[in-house]
């Protein structure tokens, strides 16, 4: 969020939620009573909540009467929407040292300690806490000690490491802006998206775009000047190096028209596939380089990409799969598989409502898959131990199951099934009663406590509820949060292997921050023909649109549609699950 608060009509519901939650953050790292900052907590969620206009209720005046908005809050609330500014949430900005925002990013640290470190030994930044650490400071002091010391110690490296790149779904959408102001300048001939964005890598470090141009320092020039640059580092006529306000590098490479495929080829990389490229060109006495392609001295024009492969006698090989993970020998062998696209997905599994944690309504939730095409949606709401989410108590799942049926019956032929996100217990069992997990179509069991675990302990947990008849798919299976919590400690093969063995689902959770199942892991799952199910765990109607991250992943994966459960037509999906459910001696033999 930016620091500056922007006009009236700017200020959004989304603006009103963010400003609530960063209030709540900096109440605790000033040291506030916690129930000041549970409170404005709990307005963000209900705000979330909310299904109407709320800004016009806000114009006027009636925010009072939605429940869990006080009094303070609902008057801080529509000074932000009339005036656009909150005094309040400035006065703590400047409060409170701006480098604590970014220690809490340290794993391990929490408000209360930076609090404590600040009181005591006046840190301010992560920079002077790494060196508070190196000088010893924190071995002595009350609540810390020399193994905290050592954990924030690594959480600063792994905080470093982090900051370098950033999220696929965070820089796609500066990219996006970038893509779109190019394309409508006339001095653009060909523009393309390169590097590992292009490649739709989990994260990046910097967008590479390429661009063919008869009027390179014109555009130099412009690209420079875009409103949403916030510093140039480079720019020359063949080259522009900016740094864009949210804090992202863009590099734009101008060329003439006709070495564009070369250079889109090269940037697009990634290094390794390049590498190995070169080493084929060689093998055939030609050369290529991102300027073109040569036998000797003879210049090779290549109007496309698809062009410089044939040269090479190879198929188009799909940027997803440039990683030098065998795709250039499946290539010559006409063994690629046709990549899973949007148009494949039949349903969507792994979607919360207002049951347990999700914002939106059983009904919503229907009406926005409805509107995305979908032919059924799988529902997966939290289980009884996940109290912090709202975990469902049995009666209502049964309250659940009932509304199920009557929206089955409003809905035809759109379907809608009925599951759970069970957690697996430390001991590796699902969490009810079997009475209870043999009345929902399928079960999604997860990970959600107990992350410590040594690695040994960790895959049998996981292996125990892969075997559980009731087990239809695992989800997120390796826990990470990118550029900000590792995967657990989990022998991720033997987990695809007991997968493939009992004839279960692994989940690619496609929430921008986990893509979990990882794709280098999609490729052995694959391998082992252990479905994948796209699952955007969605916890709002807006959540379900995350699908489309997933399926870029799964494509990364070298995923096909039919190795994609919910690429199922709804008749098949109806008849997966009931075999899954009423034969599963069968299932033990299946692979
Ligand atoms: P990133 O930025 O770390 O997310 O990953 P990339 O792949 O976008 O890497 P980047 O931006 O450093 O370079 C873009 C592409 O340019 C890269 O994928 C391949 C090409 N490239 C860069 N340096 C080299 C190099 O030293 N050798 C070769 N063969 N290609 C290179
Ligand atoms: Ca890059």
């Amino acid at each position: 969020m930016g620091k500056e608060m922007t006009s009236f009509s700017a200020v959004t519901k989304e603006t009103v939620i963010k400003i609530l939650e960063e209030i709540a953050v900096l109440l605790e790292l000033s040291g506030e009573n916690p129930f000041k900052s549970r409170a404005y907590q709990n307005a963000a969620r209900n705000l979330e909540k909310l299904d109407i206009d709320f800004i016009n209720l806000v114009k006027e005046k009636k925010l009072s009467e939605v429940k869990g908005i006080g009094e303070a809050i609902n008057k801080k609330i529509e000074e932000l929407v009339e005036t656009g500014k909150l005094a309040y949430l400035e006065s703590l900005r400047s409060s409170i040292p701006s480098g604590h925002m970014e220690m809490l990013k340290i794993a391990g640290l929490g408000s209360k300690k930076i609090h404590a470190l600040y009181e005591q030994l006046g840190i301010k930044t992560v920079g002077e806490l790494e060196y508070a650490c190196h000088e010893n400071r924190l071995v002595e002091l009350q609540g810390f000690g020399k193994k905290t010391q050592d954990n924030i110690l690594a959480g600063i490296e792994k905080l470093k490491l982090y900051s370098q790149r950033r999220l696929y779904a965070e820089a796609a959408t500066d990219a996006r802006a970038l893509f779109s102001m190019l394309t409508d300048n006339k001095d653009v001939s060909r523009v393309s998206l390169a590097g590992s964005l292009r490649r739709s890598a989990e994260t990046v470090k910097d967008i590479d775009i390429v661009a063919s141009s008869a009027a390179a320092e014109r555009l130099a020039g412009y690209f420079a000047s875009l409103p949403q640059v916030a510093g140039v580092s480079a720019k020359g006529i063949t080259k522009v190096s900016v740094t864009l306000q949210t804090g992202i590098n863009a590099d734009l490479r101008i060329v003439a028209d006709q070495e564009f495929p070369h250079a889109l080829l090269h940037f697009t990389g990634s290094k390794e596939h390049n590498t190995a490229l070169r080493g084929r060109a060689k093998d055939r006495g030609l050369k290529i380089n991102e300027y073109g392609l040569w036998r000797g001295e003879e210049n090779i024009v290549c109007q496309s990409e698809e062009e410089i492969f044939s040269h090479l006698n190879l198929p188009y090989i799909p940027p997803e799969l440039r990683e030098n993970m065998g795709e250039m020998e499946a290539a010559e062998k006409g063994n690629l598989p046709v990549l899973v696209n949007e148009k494949d997905i039949r349903g969507i599994f792994h979607v919360h409502t207002n049951f347990s944690d999700g914002a939106h309504t059983l009904e919503s939730m229907v009406g926005a898959a409805r509107k995305m095409g979908m032919q059924y949606i799988g529902i997966s709401d939290h289980s009884q131990s996940a109290y912090y989410a709202g975990g469902l108590k049995r009666e209502e799942i049964e309250k659940q199951h009932n509304i199920i049926d009557e929206l089955n019956k409003n809905n035809a032929p759109f379907y809608i099934f009925k599951g759970i996100e069970s957690d697996i217990l430390t001991d590796g069992s699902l969490d009810y009663t079997d009475d209870i997990l043999r009345s929902f179509d399928f079960v999604i069991a997860a990970i959600h406590s107990g992350f410590n675990m040594p690695e040994e302990e960790m895959t049998q947990r996981i292996k125990k509820a892969l075997q559980n008849e009731y087990t239809t798919m695992l989800a997120h299976p390796t826990g990470r949060l990118l550029l900000a919590r590792e995967p657990y400690v989990v022998n991720i093969a033997e987990i695809i292997d007991m997968a493939a063995l009992y004839g279960k689902v692994l989940e690619l959770n496609a929430n921008p921050q986990r893509l979990d199942l990882d794709w280098r892991n999609c490729i052995y799952a694959r391998k082992r023909r252990v479905k994948i199910a796209i699952n955007p765990d969605a916890h709002s109607t807006t959540g379900l649109a995350d699908i489309s991250f997933g399926i870029k992943i799964a494509r990364k994966g070298w995923l096909a549609a039919g190795d994609c459960l919910n690429c199922l037509s709804l008749d098949e999906m109806k008849k997966y699950l009931s075999s899954k459910k009423n034969n599963k001696s069968e299932v033990l033999y299946e692979h």
